[in-house]
């Protein structure tokens, strides 16, 4: 056999078998190649590409553990240890503490961290320069976590929410004092001086500086808020969608 009628025969045989599974291999190849480096398709992908990237940075950060924040309280009487962690309805504030007799009891964040006695804390936390109110209230410092309720036994459990504190941005309470004190809190409802201030809620009971708590890879993030974090997306999404328009 001539060589060149050979290779025609081998084309041929070829053809047959790829009569339908070579063909098919090849269209399927064909369109995967076209969407992904034909100019214009190349561009979209490069683009989802950049906002999938972006999305998964921030995320990470977003998404990291929830920040804690611990308080003890100790003096001659009192014991107790209060936590604070984010959550999406807010801090939630939780523990226990154990010495004062029935009632409730004014429960406040102050401005300073200095616990040298529990006079030195300062004033209630009050970035915003407002009257003091009840933890529900418009109107109150950010501090203002209203009272705690020690039952017939001495026993004081808190788990409350607040939306106001937080444990990153203007209201963070890290480093200022938790207060415990020895009345309870008008909430501003007293109708005097001393009620928008302090709530009379009287002296100092004790105290303890709120101090970073285990693990601390959820403080390792930029302590961005989530807002921010959210603008931030929106940003780099709408920058790139410009970018495509404007190289088409
Ligand atoms: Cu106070
Ligand atoms: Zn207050």
């Amino acid at each position: 056999m001539h060589s060149s009628n050979k290779l025609s025969y081998l084309q041929h045989d070829y053809d047959n078998i790829c009569k339908t599974n070579c063909k098919q291999t090849y269209v399927n190849t064909k369109t995967v190649s076209d969407y992904l480096f034909q100019t214009h398709d190349a561009n979209m992908t490069r683009l989802i590409v950049i906002i999938l990237i972006s999305l998964e940075i921030i995320l990470s950060g977003v998404t990291a553990e929830s920040r804690k924040a611990i308080a003890h309280l100790k003096s001659a009487n009192v014991s107790g240890s209060i936590q604070f962690a984010e959550t999406d309805d807010g801090i939630q504030v939780t523990g226990t503490i154990v010495g004062l007799g029935a009632g409730k009891y004014g429960f406040h964040i102050h401005e300073l961290g200095d616990v040298s006695s529990c006079a030195a804390a300062g004033s209630h936390f009050n970035p915003q320069g407002l009257n003091h109110g009840g933890p529900e209230n418009e109107e109150r410092h950010v501090g203002d976590l209203g009272n705690i309720e020690f039952t017939a036994d001495g026993v004081a459990v808190v788990n409350v929410t607040d939306k106001v504190i937080s444990l990153r941005g203007a209201n963070n309470i890290l480093g200022r004092t938790l207060m415990l004190h020895e009345g309870e809190d008008d909430l501003g409802m007293g109708g005097d001086v001393g009620s928008l201030t302090t709530g009379n809620a009287g002296g100092r009971v004790a105290c303890g500086v709120i101090g970073v708590c285990a693990p601390l890879e959820a403080w390792a993030n930029s302590g961005a808020s989530k807002t921010f974090v959210f603008v931030e997306f929106i940003f780099t999404a709408v920058s790139a969608s410009v970018v495509y328009l404007i190289a088409y």
